[in-house]
């Protein structure tokens, strides 16, 4: 816990010092810094920070690399708040950025934080890391981010149920396809992009990946469960929202019974093995 506290301590202080409170867009940095500095767990920019580590890098020289991830997760929780995707009003406690800035607002704010971690990631350049390195970690940042990534996972998820519920199958495959795209896809870049400036060899890289797609898998879960198993106090947000919209991710549309069997299903599946 001690080295998860320290590790979130740097990671918000450099998040802080990323984006200065001034002209030019005043506006557009206070609804930055209002969801990248609102109390998020830094899941992301730890399993980043860890991964480098891990590969013999020091913390240093990632932190610009975990800035970005956890900017790129900022932006999509901005996204997914909007009216036209989830509409929610409360995240982490506080009303959400459109909430609070308008919609117009939002939306630019979610671009600029894509910008901004692009642009962070490549100072890492300034931190001794290769060119080569850090365009392919520019590489798999862009793919966790498009229709390769979180990008594919939303559009999936917003579409809803897959052709047939009743089949186990069907619906493990839809699952699994949400939660490795919309979820996972990002947990998995934060640990290979980490390791890919820590200098990490080509096999520690894809053990890495695989190791860091299992968590997202896992954690897409156990926030689809908490879902259904918080209160609205606990979670900062408004619970069970998922099983109002009859979502499939929630455990509660197919019954707990089958999503039980799902999840079976899930974790027999190859990226369990
Ligand atoms: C182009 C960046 C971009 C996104 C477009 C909107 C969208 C596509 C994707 C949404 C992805 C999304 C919000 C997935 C949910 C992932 C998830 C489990 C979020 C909660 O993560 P935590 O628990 O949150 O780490 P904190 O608040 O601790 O940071």
């Amino acid at each position: 816990m001690s080295y998860m506290i320290s590790k979130a301590t740097s990671v918000n202080k450099a998040l802080d010092e990323a984006v200065p409170l001034c002209e030019p867009v005043l506006k557009i940095r206070e609804a930055m810094r209002y969801t990248l500095l609102s109390g998020g767990k830094r899941v992301r920019p730890m399993l980043c920070l860890a991964a480098c580590e891990l590969v013999g890098g020091q913390d240093s020289t990632a932190m610009p690399a975990a800035c970005a991830v956890e900017m790129i997760h900022a932006s999509s929780l901005i996204q997914d708040d909007l009216p036209c995707m989830d509409d929610d009003s409360f995240r982490r406690g506080k009303p959400t950025n459109h909430k609070v800035f308008g919609e117009d607002i939002a939306v630019l704010t979610a671009d600029a934080l894509i910008a901004l971690a692009v642009k962070k990631l490549v100072t890492s350049t300034y931190f001794g890391v290769s060119p080569e390195r850090v365009l392919r970690a520019v590489l798999e940042m862009a793919k966790a981010v498009g229709t390769e990534g979180l990008v594919a996972g939303q559009a999936a998820d917003l579409a809803g149920e897959p052709m047939s519920l009743e089949e186990d199958k069907a619906g493990l495959e839809h699952l699994e396809f949400i939660h490795i795209h919309k979820t996972a896809a990002l947990l998995e870049a934060a640990a290979v992009i980490g390791a890919i400036i820590g200098g990490g060899s080509d096999e520690e890289i894809e053990r890495l990946r695989r190791y860091a797609r299992c968590i997202g898998l896992v954690f897409q879960v156990v926030d689809d469960v908490l879902d259904v198993t918080k209160s609205s106090e606990e979670l900062g947000k408004t619970a069970g929202k998922d099983l109002i919209a009859g979502k499939l991710t929630n455990p509660r549309v197919m019954g707990v019974e089958k999503r039980g069997n799902i999840f079976k299903g899930l974790i027999q599946t190859r990226w369990f093995r």
